[in-house]
């Protein structure tokens, strides 16, 4: 018997990206449990990744190509899969064009070399691509607008703050290893603000809950700016040396007055006064989430909350910064390296608004869509749209490793390898910046392949001889060896557990050179405050504002897959269900204009008037995904999904719906 322990790092689409020890039995890998010696994710891993073992020898797993037949699913070999898909997109491309291919893919799971499958796009010609985010569009797009770029500090830098303000961000559910490093702070004596609309399990390690109504942080931040402005308790120095626009800033906010700004987040000045002052002990750290951006004011919100983060001074010294995201691989990995010599011109449309836009595209109609590394039928707005729209393109290709609900609609499905059965690189832009060199420990189930080999069997096929044709390792040096640009040596990586990538462990912009036109922190224009002030209107009566968060239990779909729950939860406070006379467990229609989901009611003290939750994430086969219910509509900037933006009636069942 062999028994070996290995290092590896967890790819999905999360914050942490922790380091993990997988044991390997005979060639299986047995147990996988967090690395103590990791400094951010030290020893702990969540419920979803101890799950990563069952999820890789699970029966579910799909074995081998499969193609649609009759309606459901027949297996066939990889030569039948690939010489299908060559001929269909030989046969659109010869007479519809390159554009009537479609490429739709997200970050399921991360890994430097998943991102080869767009290089075959690219080599293809000019198809059809997606572009803003269903994720965080809003607030990188805002933060390019204010900073020139999207910078985070280094994780323990957190420790040097004396207030820490988390920004609807919940870092118990979805950001875990955030909270000992929080703890911690608090031990010296931070104090921690938490701005949410939910009373959310981060509440626990909070002290000062501000429970704003849902989509009104704008205003609470122009309250906040006008009276640090008013009382001049903003950082002259900071703003003079440092911003541009806060002259506009000043004139805006004494326009305003406090009721109208009140009305709008339900707050009030003694709110505003505590914050204040909390924001003015400096250094205080400010931590926005994706919640925050998720409205149709996405981008104005982020950029409200930076302002504030510029009045106070708070950028670019330790302990400080408004954290966002942190944005460094796209000057660490080097696609020039393999990319094609001629960029193509690819037509895009919104991800969000896949529902509507996807059917409409004209001159060429997409005749054939590939998707990869997501689930958009349950994952999309719209979700009733998506699946009609996906299903009236001629010829759909999924890459899963399950049969989910997008896999469904396809017509060739293709089974990939687990990121145990690959070498790859991991990290993730969102907080922890450590790269981490993933070794393949087991071999592949059954038939899947890594999607670089599938598109360089398909590039043979296609006859594209420009597509690079190298192993796993040659990739990644060719994609990241150049020690000039990344100070990382692969032989380095290879050995060393991980790596703070290059700009990962910084307090940025504290040269204060900033990446915008001017040099200088830019603040919101009024022009896009006053759009905000004129927009924000009250919620209509008898409607319900429903937001869809991240579930603690599962990272989007991907673990309610065997989830035995039939029904999702609605989350609604005492008040409202007693007014509409349902009780607990009970189940409701949720209805609006775009569909209509049956839920189980939850009596919460979490929630507030007017407002519910539920978790974003449900197949069909649990009761329906919560996207049945949402916008396709887009936010100011960056071309966000809107989800929060989610109007709804709750429907006794049985009742008549008029
Ligand atoms: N367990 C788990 N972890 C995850 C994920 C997961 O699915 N499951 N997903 C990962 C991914 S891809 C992402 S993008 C992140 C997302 O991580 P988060 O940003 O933490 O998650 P969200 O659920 O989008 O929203 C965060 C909070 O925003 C609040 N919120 C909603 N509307 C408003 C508002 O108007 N104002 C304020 N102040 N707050 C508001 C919500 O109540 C919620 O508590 O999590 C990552 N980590
Ligand atoms: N209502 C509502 N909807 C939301 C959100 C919300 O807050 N509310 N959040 C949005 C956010 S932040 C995000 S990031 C999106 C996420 O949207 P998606 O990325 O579409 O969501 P997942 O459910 O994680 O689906 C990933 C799929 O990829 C598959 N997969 C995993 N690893 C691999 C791999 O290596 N290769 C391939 N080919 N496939 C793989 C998984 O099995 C799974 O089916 O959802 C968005 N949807
Ligand atoms: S999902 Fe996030 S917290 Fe859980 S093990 Fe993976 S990286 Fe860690
Ligand atoms: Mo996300």
């Amino acid at each position: 018997m062999s028994i070996e322990y290995k290092l590896c790092a967890c790819p999905l689409d999360c914050y942490d990206v922790c380091s993990m020890k997988a044991e390997i039995i005979d060639g299986k890998a047995t147990k996988l449990e967090g690395n103590k010696e990791h400094p951010i994710t030290q020893g702990i891993i969540c419920e979803k990744g101890r799950k990563h073992i069952e999820r890789m020898y699970s029966p579910m797993r799909i074995k081998q190509p499969m193609k649609k037949e009759n309606g459901g699913f027949v297996e066939i070999s990889w030569d039948e899969a690939l010489d299908t898909i060559t001929s269909k997109l030989n046969h659109y491309i010869d007479n519809y064009g390159t554009q009537s291919i479609a490429q739709y893919n997200d970050g399921g799971a991360g890994g430097l070399l998943k991102n080869v499958e767009n290089l075959f796009f690219d080599y293809l010609g000019n198809v059809t691509l997606f572009k803003g985010s269903l994720c965080w569009g809003a607030g990188i797009a805002a933060q390019q607008s204010d900073f020139g770029g999207v910078k985070g500090h280094t994780p323990e830098d957190i420790l040097n703050a004396n207030t820490i303000i988390i920004w609807g961000r919940n870092i118990a559910e979805t950001n875990m290893h955030l909270v000992p490093f929080i703890r911690e702070a608090r031990e010296q004596g931070a104090k921690v603000v938490l701005i949410d609309p939910i009373k959310t399990a981060t509440t626990a390690i909070s002290d000062f809950h501000i429970q704003l109504k849902p989509g009104g942080d704008a205003a609470f931040a122009l309250a906040a700016a006008k009276y640090m402005i008013e009382n001049n308790s903003y950082d002259e120095d900071f703003v003079s040396d440092n911003t541009m626009g806060f002259n506009e800033i000043k004139v805006y906010t004494e326009s305003l007055n406090y009721e109208d700004l009140f009305e709008i987040c339900d707050s009030d000045i003694d709110s505003v006064k505590r914050f204040v002052g909390l924001l003015a002990n400096k250094p205080a750290a400010i931590y926005i989430g994706y919640g925050v951006q998720r409205y149709n004011a996405g981008g104005v919100t982020v950029r409200a909350i930076d302002m504030l983060g510029a009045l106070a001074g708070n950028i670019g010294i330790s302990g400080g910064g408004i954290n966002y995201a942190n944005k460094i691989y796209g000057e660490l990995i080097n696609w020039q390296a393999v990319a094609p010599m001629v960029k193509p011109q690819h037509r895009y449309i919104a991800k969000a608004k896949l529902s509507t836009e996807l059917a409409e595209l004209d001159n060429p109609k997409v005749k054939a869509i590939f998707i990869s590394r997501s689930n958009p039928a349950v994952q999309v707005p719209n979700s009733m749209g998506v699946v009609a729209s996906i299903n009236k393109v001629e010829f759909k290709v999924v890459l899963d490793y399950f049969m989910t609900d997008t896999a469904e609609l396809a017509d060739i499905v293709l089974p990939v390898t687990y990121f145990m059965e690959e070498t790859d690189i991991i990290y993730s832009s969102m907080w922890n910046g450590c790269l981490f060199y993933n070794e393949k420990l087991v071999e592949r189930y059954y038939q899947s392949k890594p999607e670089y080999e599938i598109y360089g069997l398909l590039a043979d096929r296609m006859g594209i001889s420009e597509f690079p044709k190298m192993n796993e390792l040659q990739w990644i040096n060719k994609l990241l060896g150049d020690v000039s640009r990344n100070d990382i040596d692969i032989e380095q990586l290879k050995a060393d557990t991980y790596t703070f990538a290059r700009g990962a462990k910084t307090i940025p912009w504290s040269d204060y050179k900033f990446k915008t036109a001017s040099g200088k922190f830019e603040f919101i224009d009024a022009l896009s405050l006053g759009k905000f002030m004129k927009n924000s209107k009250k919620d209509e009566d008898g409607y319900f504002r429903l937001l869809t968060v991240h579930a603690r239990e599962s990272l989007h779909s991907q673990h309610f897959m065997t989830s035995n729950v039939r029904q999702p939860e609605v989350y609604i406070c005492k008040a409202d269900a007693e007014h509409l006379n349902v009780n607990d467990k009970e189940l409701v229609n949720l209805q609006n204009q775009f569909g209509s989901i049956i839920a189980e009611i939850s009596i919460s003290n979490k929630i507030q008037k007017g407002v519910l939750y539920m978790k974003e994430g449900w197949w069909f086969k649990n009761g329906g995904s919560v996207n049945a219910l949402t916008s396709h509509e887009i936010s100011d900037i960056g071309n966000q999904a809107t989800y929060n933006e989610c109007l709804l009636k709750i429907i006794k069942l049985g009742a008549n719906n008029e």
